[in-house]
């Protein structure tokens, strides 16, 4: 019999978990484990009942593979004893609001949840979604003692799945022809989407598509503003991507990854690439599929490129220095 699973997502009544939620307790995130999904948001009553609908849902899909549906407004009983934590919940960016007041408002969230993740099995793995995701789960990090930093990490792959499909679509090939897309830095506007290691059927994605204007250019702001375009067409922010990617995530931590390959992730730095030790900021990665991970070693950056890192990686500073007060 496989091992079975918890798994503590946040957010449980919002729109991105109404996609994710199902993905990952019908066997396709954690193939023939048991699932037990422990369901946290806000201890509001309308809420509640929205996440308890969610549950009736999942209960109705008759899933194999899921044993059970827990929903609750307390983070202590949601992450107790949780193999993995998915922190999607937190407050949306409100009109005029600017990235700093969207960090003060929501680290708060993450130094309780930080918290209540202590009471989480030992082999914890945390990702967050919820943004200012790295920073989010810079805090949480800080506030969890006993668990390791590097259990710790916040969701880069929505973008990097866009990076791929831009490319795809530019190049005239699937996704699937591409592959090395890396995003560093910070999942905000700031991020790099490096082309310059990305491969298209094998070749350098430069050499392929033979536009360096357009991908210095339009390909690094369309997957850089991408959140926002989705916002203005649909009126509501990426939900079935975002869960998407989620799940993905998920899947490459569990996994080993094949030689050659690597997926983007936000973790800790250990200092990689002049990235100071501590910020939790998105790197090429590769799992061992145990619970372990590294970051891509010995990968050259052009000037250019090391000056795209080194501006996202000034903004996760700045960062840490407005939550200063929240870590633990
Ligand atoms: P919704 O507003 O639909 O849902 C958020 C849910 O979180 C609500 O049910 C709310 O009650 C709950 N919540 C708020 N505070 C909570 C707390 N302290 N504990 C538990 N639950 C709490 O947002 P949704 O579209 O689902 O997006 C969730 C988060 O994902 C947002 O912060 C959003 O900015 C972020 N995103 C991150 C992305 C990424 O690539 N990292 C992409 C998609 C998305 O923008």
């Amino acid at each position: 019999m496989s091992k079975p699973v918890t798994v503590a997502v946040t957010g449980a009544a919002g729109q991105i978990c109404y996609n994710l939620l199902f993905r990952l307790a019908s066997g396709e995130t954690f193939g023939d484990r048991p699932v037990h999904l422990k369901l946290l948001d806000l201890p509001i009553p309308a809420v509640q009942q929205a996440a308890e609908g969610v549950a009736m849902e999942l209960m109705d899909c008759g899933y194999k593979t899921l044993t059970g549906v827990t929903v609750t407004g307390d983070p202590n009983e949601a992450f107790d004893g949780v193999n993995w934590a998915l922190l999607v919940g937190a407050k949306p960016r409100g009109p005029g609001m600017l990235r700093k007041d969207l960090i003060l408002e929501n680290g708060p969230i993450f130094t309780t949840q930080g918290k209540a993740l202590e009471r989480a099995a030992s082999d914890l793995r945390v990702l967050v979604v919820g943004n200012p995701c790295n920073t989010n789960a810079l805090i949480a990090a800080s506030n969890c003692n006993g668990i390791p930093d590097d259990r710790f990490t916040a969701m880069t792959r929505l973008d990097q799945n866009r990076a791929v499909a831009q490319l795809a679509q530019k190049a005239g090939v699937t996704n699937a022809d591409i592959s090395h897309m890396t995003i560093w830095g910070n999942h905000s506007a700031t991020q790099f989407p490096d082309f310059e290691h990305a491969r298209i059927g094998g070749n350098p994605a430069a050499e392929v598509i033979g536009d360096l204007e357009w991908l210095k250019g339009d390909f690094i702001k369309t997957v850089q503003q991408r959140g926002k375009a989705i916002i203005q067409a649909r009126g509501k922010s990426s939900a079935a991507s975002a869960a998407n990617a989620a799940i993905d995530h998920v899947k490459e931590f569990e996994r080993a990854t094949p030689a050659g390959e690597w997926f983007s992730a936000a973790v800790v730095s250990d200092g990689s690439y002049g990235v100071p030790a501590g910020l939790i900021c998105s790197f090429p990665c590769t799992s061992d599929g145990q619970g372990g991970y590294s970051i891509v070693q010995g990968l050259e950056m052009s000037d250019w490129a090391q000056s795209k890192l080194d501006a996202t990686v000034a903004e996760l500073q700045e960062e840490r220095t407005v939550v200063a007060g929240l870590l633990g």
